[in-house]
């Protein structure tokens, strides 16, 4: 079967000054799809439409918020890769978010569209001396927003390198006050059976989708929590607005479409390691020579092409950062 055109995987690697044109580029064609829907929905019922409004799906919806204008942020130059970024229409269309498609990864920026994520908040909660609940775009506007390029390796062995735009998570759980007593951080995602249609369908998942971190691991430097991808808002199908990142952890660790944080004394269950305990654990640092018992570690491959096949590094890459949080 011939491939759609909007199907065909672009060059996997689009340099960096590249992706900002690009941006340039679809935010314009946005705009004009935009410009010639409302130009039908004005049209008297006689007056034909010049052009039919382009039907082609695409996968690079922007969500438009409250906060879209104040992207792009400036970029921290300390984080830099050993590999091209991904094309952001292959990351785009090649997602791990069960809660939509826990089955193909190519579908789930299709189903999204029913997700609303505003009004959105963020409750942070527990061992804190001032727990609270943030409105989404009171925290973007007022968390100290950067652009990071980050190496993101999945325990299925893909792997992908992309430009992040977010906040590191020890400035959000300062702003609430750990108590001494906090040793850990267990993150919770939403829950919307009526627009997830897995959270409705599949019940063999435990819904919401729930993950932790050690309190020393969520105050590390790396771990961000994202609100953007590519220079503008985090698309949905990247877990819209608000995600984890913890790059040298395996990606089922970085939970996406976070409403609560919550600072505890004991170490708490993740989805994952619940469900299948053996082959998930609650740490899951990447690591090149501890395979998972159905699979190796040892090699990783960068999406779209499975015939780019790199080594798995350490810590993914990123020991000088956190090998210290376990020695
Ligand atoms: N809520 C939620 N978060 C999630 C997942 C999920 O299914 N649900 N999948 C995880 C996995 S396994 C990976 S690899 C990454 C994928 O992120 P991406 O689709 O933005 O590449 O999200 C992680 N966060
Ligand atoms: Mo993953």
């Amino acid at each position: 079967m011939a491939k759609k055109g909007w199907a065909i995987p672009e060059s996997q690697a689009t340099p960096e000054k590249v992706f900002l044109n690009r941006r340039k580029f679809i935010q314009a064609a946005g705009v004009s799809t935009i410009g010639v829907a409302g130009l039908l929905t004005g049209c008297k019922p006689e007056q034909p439409a010049l052009a039919s409004p382009p039907t082609r799906p695409t996968p690079i919806q922007i969500p438009k918020t409250p906060t879209s204008s104040l992207y792009p942020f400036k970029r921290n130059e300390t984080f830099t890769l050993d590999r091209p970024l991904t094309d952001e229409r292959v990351a785009a269309t090649f997602n791990n978010f069960y809660e939509f498609d826990s089955r193909n990864k190519n579908q789930v920026w299709r189903l999204i569209d029913k997700f609303t994520i505003r009004p959105w908040t963020v409750e942070v909660t527990g061992l804190v001396h001032k727990p609270q609940t943030f409105d989404i775009d009171l925290l973007i506007r007022t968390m100290p927003l950067e652009e990071r390029l980050y190496r993101h390796r999945c325990v299925e062995t893909w792997a992908m390198a992309v430009p992040w735009t977010g906040f590191p998570l020890k400035a959000l759980l300062n702003r609430a006050g750990p108590k001494s007593s906090a040793k850990f951080v267990r993150f919770v995602s939403f829950f919307k059976p009526d627009q997830a249609p897995e959270q409705k369908n599949n019940t063999y998942y435990p819904w919401p989708y729930y993950e932790g971190l050690s309190l020393a691991e969520a105050m590390n430097d790396l771990t961000l929590l994202a609100t953007g991808i590519y220079g503008h808002e985090l698309l949905k199908q990247h877990g819209a607005p608000i995600r984890l990142v913890v790059p040298w952890k395996y990606g089922f660790k970085s939970i996406k479409s976070i409403v609560q944080i919550e600072l505890t004394d004991q170490q708490p269950g993740t989805l994952w390691h619940d469900l299948v305990p053996h082959e998930y654990g609650f740490t899951a640092n990447v690591n090149p020579e501890v395979p998972h018992p159905r699979w190796s570690q040892s090699h990783e491959w960068m999406i779209p092409d499975r015939k780019d096949r790199r080594p798995t590094l350490p810590y993914n890459g990123y020991g000088e950062y956190v090998a210290d949080l376990y020695a």
